[in-house]
């Protein structure tokens, strides 16, 4: 596109006074950023029109990334880099005065997602169309996203997230494509020659209304799309005779039923809770979106036969899964297959992803629950698990024991994740451990069955929002150094370490961090009112809240720190911040503690003067992806010490590492592989092996009062919980951390890990204070990034399992 900062600025203005009425110079910066989102909306119009049409006519082979959540941050800054677009934009911007960042700042982070699982869901549609392969994520727009994390008086407090509160510029609505979803009802039998036929009365009827999101491609004129559905009530829903006789709660009762589904976003994550609401969201999410690409597909005049070799459906974790039985209920009941045909053709279809092991985050639906809500598909999923089970016992010599632990209806409950794994062609795991423990361990029965459907595909970041977006100044670093190719093919970056002994381009580097840090560090100021040394080490842990994740292990490391500190004032300290961010789900009772004990610590050594001048603890409120862009370009050290085998891959991991931060952690989830790349002289590994973990498990000889008995500084620490050390709070308050170290037996081996991780840490804190030998480690590690850029990730997906 040939647009020079003239003629941009031109359109500009008389589109920001057509939108607002107003002269340009009372506009406001919300109305600058609607007009300027419009206007790039517009830029893209003709050709994502093109593209579906053509896509339609071609047959070109699709897939759908189908996903509870999608956390795809903000869009207007990355849309414009990825048209580039962005100097122009500037250039004029600043010939008018306009304050380009303030612009960026007034849109609302989506936050349609809870970490790990809908941050991956957004960087792989990011990837499919950067590398220019079609696709679509299909997924909820909920009302409201996760919930807005403020800290009152160090207390977690939610507040409703209104990201819809002002107009959302990027997305369609499609009103004549809405879909509708049925819930309940009675189950009819018809016979129809030989066969019997199914069909539905009396059910709940929901709208489904899609939103079209487009999906740039970085420079390539890729355009795909993400539908969220929102679910609407039909019209003739409304009950007019109860309206006219006054009971306007009555009236409108069916509307609020209906949507309430797409109202809110759970909260939890990597755990799994069974509510009905939930299921119903489950549910029309799949239905919405398989029976609007059945549609689609039928529009393009195709035998429904072939569907196999023209779409492709994902399905992130085995929150989808009833995409299953629905594909299924529409090849059966509507186009009339058999089950044998319709079987096959599911097979051929879907594909699934695992991203967890943790046992409380598997899905399990009770069968009544099932029945009640979705009758039709409850009786599939019992002839699914029927004709498995056959086949097995056919097939296989196995015990009774075996095909228990293989059946999809368990003790009237429905195991999702088996449900995924025997209707889909592949499962994945998300890094090489996790896919290892898969198969040797959790679903080795499902393995030794099915051998050929399960494949590793290492989780990846979109370098473009991880490193060009969000660290403009490092980006510029690379480019002078090694050219531009990079940003098109990330592998390249393993050139900067022709750098590796350049003592000026090292010294760079270092610059470019530390002027990160001063950023990050005045936004703690204004937000924590606390002054922190961009001098210092910053030491970060940013994710989720969960005790697997060990942010304990962190804190009882700080109170180390600071009980040494006092006991030995001479003692050699490299000054850090530790800086901690997370969001816990809201009835996470113990995660909701450990954020309290953050804030105490951080309140108590900033009471300490002596301590304080050394090391300092700050937590950030609000974690979520426009936060981890100011962050992580500011981090020095990563920390990722979730209890091996744990952690399925992690993939802030791999963002920090890009930005050039060094990692302390386990061998756990994708560290293996970060740990591979870098070599260990650039990595700090502590801890216990997965396999040692399992092994600890089995002998169950694990014993934390023991440890705690004859450890002294560990002995210490966990007594300052509840001695009145933290005097801001009553005694009480961190018991239940004591107990699930003492009387659970610490689960997740803290005090284990505990020892390994100070000689590290201290290890680390002196290579610190070594310069040329910390931004070497950078440097190695910004050089071995590209190979976890999601480009890779997605052309594997794209290649070996959906064979677009
Ligand atoms: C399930 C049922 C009901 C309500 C909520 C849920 C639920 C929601 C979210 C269960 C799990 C999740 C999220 C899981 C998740 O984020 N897992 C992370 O996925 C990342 C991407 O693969 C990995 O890098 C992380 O290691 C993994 O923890």
């Amino acid at each position: 596109m040939k647009l020079t900062a003239d003629s941009f600025k031109k359109q500009y203005l008389s589109r920001l006074k057509m939108m607002t009425g107003k002269e340009p110079d009372e506009s406001t910066a919300r109305e600058k950023y609607n007009t300027l989102g419009v206007m790039v909306r517009e830029y893209i119009t003709d050709d994502w029109i093109k593209q579906n049409r053509e896509l339609h006519a071609t047959g070109e082979k699709q897939v759908y990334y189908f996903s509870m959540e999608f956390l795809t941050g903000r869009l207007l800054e990355k849309n414009l880099i990825y048209l580039n677009l962005c100097d122009v934009v500037r250039e004029a911007f600043t010939e008018l005065g306009y304050d380009f960042s303030a612009v960026f700042e007034i849109e609302k982070d989506p936050g349609l997602g809870n970490g790990g699982l809908g941050r991956l869901a957004a960087c792989l549609l990011d990837s499919l169309a950067c590398t220019g392969y079609s696709g679509h994520g299909c997924g909820i727009r909920y009302n409201y996203g996760l919930f807005e994390q403020k800290i009152v008086n160090g207390y977690q407090v939610e507040y409703p997230d209104r990201w819809l509160e002002n107009r959302n510029v990027w997305e369609i609505k499609k009103p004549d494509h809405a879909i509708v979803v049925e819930f309940g009802g009675q189950i009819h039998t018809e016979k129809n020659g030989e066969r019997v036929v199914f069909s539905l009365s009396n059910t709940e009827k929901v709208l489904a209304v899609p939103y079209d999101t487009p999906v740039l491609g970085y420079r390539n004129d890729k355009i795909n799309t993400l539908r969220l559905f929102s679910a609407e009530a039909l019209m003739n829903d409304f009950d007019y005779d109860k309206f006219s006789s006054g009971d306007y709660n009555q009236a409108f009762a069916k509307k609020h039923t209906a949507e309430a589904i797409s109202q809110l976003l759970y909260p939890n994550d990597n755990y799994y809770e069974g509510k009905v609401l939930r299921l119903k969201q489950e549910y029309f999410l799949v239905s919405a979106g398989v029976q609007s690409l059945i549609r689609s597909y039928r529009h393009s005049n195709r035998n429904i036969k072939d569907l196999p070799n023209h779409v492709a459906i994902h399905i992130n974790d085995t929150h989808p899964a009833l995409i299953i039985p629905e594909l299924m209920r529409i090849l059966l009941d509507v186009e009339r297959l058999s089950w044998q045909e319709a079987w096959n053709l599911t097979k051929k279809t879907v594909s699934y992803t695992n991203h967890t092991i943790l046992s409380e985050a598997l899905e399990t639906w009770p069968m009544r629950m099932i029945f009640e809500l979705l009758p039709r598909i409850g009786m599939i999923i019992e002839e699914i698990d029927h004709r498995f089970i056959a086949e097995l016992k056919r097939r296989h010599q196995l015990s009774d024991e075996e095909i228990d632990k293989l059946r999809i209806v368990h003790n009237d409950t429905i195991r999702m994740a088996n449900l995924c794994i025997v209707a889909s062609n592949s499962v994945n795991g998300v890094a090489k451990l996790h896919t290892e423990i898969l198969k040797h361990k959790e679903l080795n029965h499902f393995y030794k069955i099915f051998p050929y459907k399960f494949n590793n595909k290492t989780n990846g970041i979109t370098h473009r929002r991880w490193l060009i977006h969000c660290n403009d100044a490092l980006t510029q670093k690379i480019d002078e150094a090694i050219g531009r190719r990079w940003r098109h093919e990330p592998v390249i970056m393993e050139r900067l370490m022709q750098f590796e002994n350049d003592g000026a381009y090292l010294e760079e580097l270092n610059r470019i961090k530390l002027q990160n840090k001063i950023v990050l560090a005045d936004y703690i100021k204004k937000k924590n009112n606390i002054i922190v040394d961009p001098y210092s080490i910053f030491d970060i842990q940013a994710k989720r809240m969960h005790e697997y994740k060990r942010q304990l292990m962190n804190v009882f490391h700080i109170m180390h720190l600071y009980n040494q500190i006092l006991d030995n004032p001479g003692l050699d300290v490299t000054p850090r911040t530790f800086i901690f961010a997370a969001k816990a789900a809201p009835g996470y009772h113990i995660a909701k503690v450990i954020i309290k004990l953050i804030h105490s610590l951080s309140k108590k050594i900033e009471q300490t003067p002596k301590v304080r001048a050394k090391i300092q603890t700050v937590f950030i409120e609000n974690y979520g992806v426009s936060l981890a862009e100011k962050m992580i370009p500011a981090a020095d050290v990563s920390e990722q010490i979730s209890t091996a085998s744990k952690e399925a891959s992690g993939t802030g991991n791999m963002k920090f590492m890009m930005n050039g931060a060094i990692t302390i952690g386990t061998l756990d989830g994708a560290n293996v592989e970060i740990r591979d790349a870098v070599g260990d002289d650039n990595i700090y590994i502590f801890g216990m092996s997965a396999d040692e973990v399992y092994q600890m498990y089995a002998k169950r000889n694990y014993s934390a009062q023991a440890i705690y008995a004859f450890h002294h500084d560990l002995h210490r620490i966990i007594d300052q919980l509840t001695n009145g050390f933290f005097d801001d709070v009553p005694h009480e308050e961190f018991q239940p951390l004591v107990d699930s170290i003492l009387k659970l037996n610490d689960e997740f081996f803290v005090l284990k890990d505990f020892d390994e991780y100070v000689k590290t840490q201290y290890r680390l804190s002196q290579d610190f204070t070594n310069a040329e030998k910390w931004n070497k480690m950078s440097l190695v590690n910004i050089a071995k990034s590209g190979i976890f850029s999601s480009d890779y990730t997605i052309k594997e997906y794209a290649r070996q399992i959906w064979k677009l």
